[in-house]
């Protein structure tokens, strides 16, 4: 008589385990759908019982402005070509919010600078970590200006560049996503930004959250470049 009640609670806890994984797979194809539409990141089911320590990276790929202009239209320079000066961080504190995000833009850090290239490729990483929190957006910020050697530096756009895609195990299981224009702030037919980016998981000694903290405001540049 014991048996019986034994039998129907294995088969109670079997069926609910089978409609547990079949949900996990509804949930996990409607991850898949919106995931097209909008850039959350998406934590692999492998890893969801793990730490939560990653590290995103985002590659600036290059700057598209062909005409050689900046925020207002005109030309950067008279004679020659732009002179841009790259600044960038990952924002992990605010990337919902908008431009500049979570630090002023007089703390971002520059990252690369070149002369007289209107369109240059930049090659660039940047990288911040999240540390013993959930992950669900990261967003790039970056502001260029042009640089200029007599008079201020003038603005040629910001950009917001939305992190996405799945989330590596480890830095050998990381892949880059597909490269992705950012949201230009000025010009944004004219002048384009592109960069790629990945996420993965870190060892917790390795996380430092310091790289997201914002520093202090840094006092405001000379006027003569
Ligand atoms: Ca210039």
């Amino acid at each position: 008589m014991a048996r019986l009640p034994i039998a129907v609670l294995l088969l109670m806890v079997l069926m609910s385990v089978v409609s547990a994984g079949i949900l996990d797979s509804i949930k996990s194809v409607l991850g898949i759908t919106s995931s097209s539409t909008s850039s959350a990141i998406q934590q692999d089911s492998s890893g969801a019982n793990l730490p939560n320590y990653f590290r995103i990276e985002a590659e600036l790929v290059r700057m598209d402005n062909v005409g050689g202009i900046k925020s207002t239209g005109g030309s950067c320079d008279t004679i020659g070509q732009c002179d841009p000066v790259v600044y960038a961080y990952l924002d992990v504190l605010k990337p919902t919010g908008p431009f500049p995000g979570s630090r002023a833009v007089e703390a971002f850090p520059q990252v690369f600078t070149i002369d007289d290239v209107n369109s240059p490729k930049i090659n660039t990483v940047v990288s911040a970590d999240v540390c013993n929190k959930e992950l669900t957006k990261a967003t790039l910020r970056v502001h260029v200006m042009d640089r200029n050697k007599l008079f201020t530096d003038s603005l040629i756009s910001d950009f917001d560049c939305y992190v996405g895609g799945s989330v590596g195990r480890n830095v050998n299981d990381a892949k880059w996503a597909n490269t992705g224009n950012c949201v230009g702030k000025f010009m944004p037919d004219k002048i384009k930004f592109v960069f790629r980016s990945r996420i993965y998981r870190i060892d917790p000694k390795l996380c430092v959250e310091s790289a997201n903290q914002a520093p202090a405001a840094t006092t405001s540049k000379s006027i003569f470049g």
